[in-house]
């Protein structure tokens, strides 16, 4: 049974989690942050999540895991067959990371500790989130999923995206739903399912414990 390390407040943990949730996929979950002594050995970058296969090879990078489940696990596939309508799949995550994820992402600090980002940086992120917004407005439909009629990995990997990119959208001002026609709907679409729902209680469960660690490190 593969093992599945992290903590389930981080957005890109639930990327896989989701994943594997939804294929009913069994696997263990190891509560670790990336400060913990050893996690080098599971991701050498330090992130979460990561994923120790059945036959112990250590795996990381969210969207690689992705992948890798989709590979192992083919059942319930959450990619196209079609190789166009597969790349188009993970251009939406490899856009929606690049552009909404990682710009978002460097407001984090400030969000958490309720300071306001200097001017230049909000600058710099909503440009870049501008990007972001163009290339989901140039490849979604929501109809009713993502990029079409099938629920796919792009599907999981836009969602949890949101959770960063909203929170910067506080800071920036901008208004996702209001920029992406049909993100609203899609959102709550998603949000409804049971596996969403588990993972949002996850979500939930370890937000003390997340505060907790964010805390430890300061
Ligand atoms: N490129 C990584 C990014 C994952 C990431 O940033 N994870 C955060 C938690 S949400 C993390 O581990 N942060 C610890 C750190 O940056 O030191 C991936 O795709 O998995």
């Amino acid at each position: 049974m593969p093992t599945l390390h992290g903590f389930s407040y981080s957005n890109y943990y639930n990327i896989p989690k989701h994943a594997l949730l939804h294929k009913g996929v069994s696997f263990t979950e190891n509560l670790v942050y990336p400060s913990a002594a050893g996690y080098s050995k599971l991701s050498p970058a330090l992130k979460v999540p990561s994923l120790t296969t059945d036959d112990g090879q250590h795996l990381s990078e969210a969207a690689v895991l992705c992948e890798y489940i989709e590979d192992a696990y083919p059942e319930k596939p959450l990619l196209p067959a079609d190789p166009v309508a597969r790349n188009k799949n993970r251009q939406l995550m490899h856009m929606a990371e690049l552009y909404l994820e990682l710009p978002n992402r460097r407001l984090i600090g400030y969000s958490f500790s309720n300071q306001p980002a200097p001017e230049q940086l909000i600058k710099e992120v909503t440009a870049v989130v501008d990007r972001g917004i163009n290339s989901i407005n140039a490849l979604a439909t929501f109809d009713p999923w993502v990029l079409g009629s099938e629920f796919t990995m792009a599907d999981i990997y836009l969602y949890y995206v949101l959770t960063v990119a909203e929170m910067g959208g506080q800071m920036t001002g901008v208004d996702l739903n209001e920029r992406i026609p049909g993100l609203k709907a899609w959102r709550i679409a998603f949000a409804a399912d049971a596996v969403s729902q588990r993972v949002a209680a996850d979500t939930e469960a370890n937000r003390e414990g997340f505060f907790g660690y964010i805390k430890s490190l300061s």
